[in-house]
C-alpha cells in the first residue's frame, strides 16, 4: 500500500509558484516537465517563462547556463523532486560554477506525479536539500509550512546564491494550464524578452 504522507501536506503548489512569480517582471524561470510547467503557467503564462516540455533531468542545468550568461538577471529554476532526482549531478556543478544569481526550487510532492503518482526517493530516505548542501551549495533550506515559505521567500528570490531549496508540497492531482507546446516559439518568445532578438 502507498503511504498517503505527502497528500497531507499544508503547502499547496499552485499558491507557492503564484507566490515565488507574482510581479516578478524581470525574472527567468526556467520549469522542469510536467506538473511544474503547468504550475508556473497557471500563475500566468509569460514570455520570460521557460517550460521545459521533455529533456527529463535537464532543468537545473539550463537555469545554471542561463545564469552564468546572464549575470545580471536573477534566474529561478522551478522543478519537480522526480526531475531533480533524475538530473542530480547537475547540483554539483552549480556548485562548482556558483553563479549568484541562480535560484533553485524543488516542489517534492515525494511522487512522480505526471506518471502516476508513484513514490519517489524523497518519500523515503532521500533529503533534497541535504544533497544540495553536501554538492557544495552554500543556501540551502526545506520548506514545510507556511512560516519557513515566508521566511525563505526573500532567500529564494534575492539572497546571493546560488540557493536550493526543496519545497515540501502536498501531493494533489491538479488541471493541466498548459504553456505554448511549440518549442521554438518559447526558445524565441523567450530570447525577444531577454534580448531584443530572436
Ligand atoms: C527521460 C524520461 N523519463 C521518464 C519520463 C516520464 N515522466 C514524465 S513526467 C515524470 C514525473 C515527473 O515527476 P516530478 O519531477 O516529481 O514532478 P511532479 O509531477 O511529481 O511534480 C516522468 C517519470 C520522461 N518524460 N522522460
Amino acid at each position: 500500500m502507498q503511504d498517503t504522507r505527502s497528500d497531507t501536506y499544508p503547502l499547496q503548489r499552485r499558491d507557492v509558484v503564484k507566490r515565488l512569480t507574482r510581479g516578478k517582471d524581470d525574472l527567468l524561470v526556467i520549469a522542469g516537465l510536467g506538473s511544474t510547467a503547468w504550475d508556473i503557467t497557471s500563475a500566468g503564462d509569460r514570455d520570460l517563462n521557460f517550460p521545459l516540455w521533455g529533456a527529463m533531468g535537464g532543468a537545473i542545468s539550463m537555469g545554471l547556463g542561463l545564469a552564468l550568461a546572464q549575470p545580471q538577471r536573477r534566474v529561478l529554476v522551478i522543478t519537480g523532486d522526480g526531475e531533480t532526482l533524475m538530473g542530480m549531478g547537475s547540483l554539483a556543478s552549480v556548485a562548482l560554477q556558483g553563479p549568484q544569481n541562480l535560484s533553485i526550487c524543488t516542489f517534492d510532492n515525494e511522487r512522480y506525479g505526471e506518471t502516476g503518482m508513484q513514490m519517489t526517493h524523497t518519500s523515503a530516505k532521500t533529503d533534497l536539500a541535504a544533497v544540495a548542501a553536501a554538492c557544495g551549495i552554500a543556501v540551502t533550506g526545506e520548506v514545510r509550512t507556511e512560516d519557513a515559505l515566508e521566511a525563505a521567500l526573500p532567500i529564494i528570490l534575492e539572497a546571493a546564491g546560488p540557493v536550493y531549496h526543496a519545497i515540501k508540497v502536498r501531493a494533489e492531482k491538479l488541471d493541466f494550464v498548459l504553456p505554448p507546446k511549440d518549442g521554438e516559439h518559447l526558445k524565441d518568445r523567450f530570447r525577444r524578452a531577454l534580448l531584443g532578438v530572436c
